[in-house]
């Protein structure tokens, strides 16, 4: 390096780091299992900043008070990954005949800033501006599945997969499998082992699929099986888990398999969190209630046993292993029932009770002494239903199906969750064709941002 590329990036740093130091910043890790509806609140999120201008005086602090004065997409951080399509979303919401935004396959980011005229402070009268830079991340939420792998052995894991597939709800096919198993090479070299491991891979990754597809199932390891993208045919999703009966150590099926595994996480789950998890400091944890209630009892017991096993890992506790890790500085956590726009205003609230009991039902003792504030909301990310009355003048909602205006509402919702027997009734909707309104309808994402951007503007 010469001298004078030395004094430049010197001065560079130095300018970045002011900047830095003015500028307040914000990443928000959106997660939740895939369909909780994390792409169409990004989508929203950033409608809503888009437009802050646009909306009438609400929960959100900074827009009502007109302190917003421009918001720009800049350069996202890492310029290797997709930034988020979010011109793309607003198109497939806004055409002729709207649709919901496709279905996310890969890792997508996109970067906020915002402009804000500064109310107070000590700064006030030298800076009369100040920005707000947002980092936001999407990505498939079949990969959150794979977190919890991180803290677990090969023998440890294939335990809990035989224990799990002793559920009902997974038992018959989890059995089919079984029995459709190869026997194993008797005088195994290499190739009959590669041979029956990639057989019996397959067979297991089209057995999750249609747990999920058919059942409704959430909690489904390894994620990527669910949605390999560019691993399709790698060796490294390539694994299963191995019964107990058999588990010999020695056995060099049991040794590759084992490998294919450990190599899964090093090389596939880790990498992943350690590079675009590492400095979040806000979360917004969506969980599609209404949707798994709507796949009935079983599949919402399952959406339980998912949140059980992945909200631990949210906790960041002190000594928790991911924060050693990856160490996230997460300050607060938004957790969000999501689509509530299928629900008549005064069932909101008891849905948000909802999600509370799921949440609370699925942390740990530790919880409470955590560093971060949280709060419950009941929000849709944009609202696909509209208030109406029939002629008892009884509350309705009303929906476009994409052939029909239907007329609907959840009747009988139970008080709790634990009262919950019977699958919920829910038409599948597609957004209106309202183009004019901008930002897109929603429901509470103003409450939202203000609790995610509070202390920041
Ligand atoms: N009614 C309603 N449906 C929603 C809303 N957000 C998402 N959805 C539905 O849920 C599906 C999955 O949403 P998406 O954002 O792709 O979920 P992701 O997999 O978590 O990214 C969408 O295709 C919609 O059908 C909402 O605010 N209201
Ligand atoms: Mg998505």
């Amino acid at each position: 390096m010469t001298i004078e590329s030395f004094l430049l990036k010197a001065q560079q740093q130095g300018r970045d780091l002011i900047d830095r130091g003015l500028d307040h910043h914000i990443r928000i890790a959106v997660t939740g299992l895939s369909g909780a509806g994390k792409t169409a609140f990004i989508t929203s999120l950033i409608d809503h900043f888009k437009h802050a201008g646009e909306l009438p005086v609400s929960f959100w602090e900074a827009a009502s008070r007109g302190a917003i004065t421009a918001v720009e997409f800049t350069p996202q951080p890492d310029w290797t990954i997709a930034r988020f399509d979010y011109e793309q979303a607003v198109q497939a919401l806004t055409q002729v005949q709207p649709c919901w935004p496709e279905s996310t396959t890969q890792m997508s980011e996109i970067r906020l800033t915002v402009h804000l005229k500064r109310q107070s402070g000590l700064l006030k009268n030298i800076i009369s501006s100040k920005r707000l830079v947002i980092d936001i991340l999407d990505y498939p939420g079949e990969w959150l599945l794979d977190l919890p792998l991180l803290n677990l052995s090969y023998e440890q894991w294939s335990k809990q997969q035989f224990e799990l597939s002793q559920q009902a709800s997974r038992q018959a096919e989890f059995k089919a499998w079984q029995s459709d198993c190869l026997p194993l090479p008797t005088a195994p070299n290499n190739e009959l082992i590669e041979h029956y491991i990639r057989t019996q891979a397959a067979r297991y990754r089209e057995m999750l699929q249609s747990l999920r597809n058919q059942h409704g199932l959430y909690w489904l390891q390894p994620g990527r099986a669910l949605l390999p993208g560019a691993y399709a045919q790698a060796p490294i999703l390539d694994f299963f888990p191995w019964p107990e009966a058999q588990q010999q150590p020695q056995s060099p099926v049991y040794q590759a398999l084992s490998e294919r595994f450990e190599r899964y996480k090093k090389e596939l789950v880790a990498p992943m969190y350690e590079r675009h998890f590492r400095s979040f400091n806000r979360q917004v944890m969506m969980v599609d209630i209404l949707g798994a209630m709507a796949r009935g009892p079983a599949a919402f017991a399952d959406l339980q046993q998912a949140l059980q096993q992945l909200m631990p890992i949210f906790q960041y506790g002190k000594n928790h292993w991911l924060r050693r890790l990856f160490k996230p500085h997460i300050d607060r956590v938004a957790f969000v029932a999501s689509k509530a726009d299928y629900l008549l205003p005064e069932q909101q609230q008891l849905v948000q009770q909802w999600l509370q009991q799921l949440v609370e039902q699925a942390t740990v003792e530790q919880f409470e002494q955590e560093p971060f504030v949280r709060e419950y909301f009941a929000m849709a990310s944009l609202r696909v239903t509209e208030l109406g009355q029939n002629q008892q003048q009884q509350l309705l909602l009303r929906g476009f199906d994409g052939e029909n205006w239907v007329q609907f509402y959840l009747a009988d919702l139970p008080d709790s969750i634990a009262q919950f027997e019977q699958a919920l009734a829910l038409p599948q909707l597609t957004p209106l064709p309202d183009v004019s309104k901008r930002p897109f309808a929603a429901i509470r994402m103003d409450q939202i941002i203000e609790f995610l951007t509070r202390d920041e503007v």
